[in-house]
């Protein structure tokens, strides 16, 4: 097993991470910014490197700095967690040619998918079922108006290098498509150095599934189930649950089955998860995400597997102890996602936490690296929480929930803890009677 894993995050995702190396019994490596001095992922790791000022360009998102840590402290991996490094397959190819694991895919597979349009004409070719569109870039507008006439309006124009959401334009009929087209062609190259884009048919009022797996080196794949990560604001989800209040059991196994068969030919490695639109029973493939996600600890609270301890044994050459048959997914979990930020105009509100108590008992689990008299910094992204509880119904989870928010304390600055109770007391949620629309209208009369 490895010794030292460095971890190459901050907040919450670096505790979470630490805390599977402490109970694996690998010593930890915490790099920082200067901002991040008090953090605490650093006060709790078994080694600290600062690799930078608060900016992350020069330090969460620094190559040179973050190798050279891992260099000096003798690191044989590196876990990225989520944002920053954690889907750049550069980054992946880079630690690796220094000797050191790269917690993930193979820098290939980053790759694949980072390309949208590689990533659907792939799943496409392997029986997974793709949102209607083009398998190719679109290189003119002759061949945009002959695709649109095939896929309907309205359409959806993405960019292949873009995903959640960025780079996206609404097209309502043929007399905005040349316009849309040239602007999403330039706003792409701007954003990410890349001009491919695509189309799409567009989805009126999906919900947002997503399936997670789990593959090792041996072409051992399973799924553990899905999440439905509907509710979301500006493309940032708020609150996400498992299993999906929209699916059955029969849509739950076909679609998981799909997604192993998928994840098996092309010989992916640890922790994966596969974006689909759901509408009108339907599955349409949007994307995959090479990384461990925010919400991953829903999918932890119903199956008892730790996957940062998976994802951790797979790269280090372990195979999977289980098959899909001894997988068990039991009751039902939902994670808020706790932000600094004014609850109703989402403005971030950094500063001091004046005094913390943190939810607990029975099937809740708080991951949080707060502490009283601790300063969130302004410099990150806004999450300081995660609140996850499991209950043996969707129920009983909410009842629960309810108990656990009303419990949490975080003094000093606003967060979005009322938005989850308002939330959680609406009937439509209740009945989980929700698309990825209704969070925003929601939202909006009181906005
Ligand atoms: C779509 C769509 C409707 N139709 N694609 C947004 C994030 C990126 N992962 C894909 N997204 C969407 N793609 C088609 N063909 C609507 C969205 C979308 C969305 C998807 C999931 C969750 C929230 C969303 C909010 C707005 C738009």
């Amino acid at each position: 097993m490895f010794e030292k894993i460095l971890i190459a995050n901050r907040g919450e995702i670096a505790l979470r991470v630490l805390r599977a190396c402490r109970e694996m019994g690998i010593h930890t490596v915490a790099v920082h910014s200067t901002a991040d001095a008090d953090a605490m992922h650093v006060r709790l790791a078994d080694e600290s490197v600062c690799i930078g000022p608060p900016n992350a360009m020069d330090s969460y998102l620094n190559i040179p700095a973050i190798i050279a840590a891992a260099e000096i402290t003798g690191a044989d991996a590196v876990h990225p967690g989520y944002g920053f490094l954690s889907e750049n397959a550069n980054f992946a190819n880079i630690v690796n040619e220094h000797g050191i694991t790269f917690i993930g895919p193979s820098p290939e597979h980053m790759s694949l998918m980072g390309d949208k349009i590689a990533a659907k004409a792939t799943m496409r070719s392997l029986g997974v079922p793709v949102t209607p569109g083009t398998d190719s870039p679109i290189t003119s507008d002759q061949e945009a108006e002959k695709a649109a006439a095939e896929i309907g309006y309205p359409l959806l124009i993405k960019a292949s290098a873009g995903g959640g959401g960025r780079g996206m334009k609404l097209v309502h009929s043929e007399s905005e498509l040349s316009t849309a087209l040239s602007a999403a062609r330039s706003e792409s190259r701007l954003a990410f150095g890349d001009d491919s884009v695509y189309i799409e048919r567009f989805l009126s009022r999906p919900r947002h599934i997503e399936v997670q797996v789990l593959a090792d080196h041996y072409g051992n794949v399973v799924h553990l189930g899905e999440r439905d990560c509907s509710l979301q604001r500006r493309h940032q989800k708020v609150l996400e649950e498992t299993p999906s209040p929209a699916l059955n059991s029969e849509q739950r196994k076909h679609i998981g089955e799909t997604v192993v068969r998928a994840i098996k030919e092309i010989g992916y490695l640890g922790v994966g998860t596969i974006e689909f639109l759901f509408e009108n029973g339907e599955f349409y493939f949007i994307e995959m995400n090479t990384r461990l996600q925010v919400e991953h600890p829903v999918t932890e609270m119903i199956t008892g597997i730790d996957l940062v301890r998976e994802q951790i044994r797979v790269a280090n050459g372990a195979p999977l102890g289980y098959t899909q048959e001894e997988i068990e997914m039991r009751g039902h979990a939902i994670e808020c996602r706790v932000n600094a930020e004014n609850p109703q105009t989402f403005t971030p509100t950094p500063g001091t936490i004046t005094d913390y108590h943190a939810p607990g008992g029975l099937g809740v689990r708080v991951d949080s690296g707060l502490y009283s008299g601790y300063r969130v910094p302004p410099n990150y992204d806004s999450l300081v929480a995660k609140l996850v509880v499991h209950g043996t119904s969707r129920n009983e989870c909410l009842m629960r929930l309810r108990r656990a928010l009303a419990e949490f304390v975080i003094g000093g600055i606003d967060t979005t803890i009322p938005l989850h109770q308002s939330l959680i007391a609406d009937s439509d949620f209740v009945n989980g009677a929700y698309d990825i629309r209704w969070l925003e209208e929601f939202i909006l009369p009181k906005g």
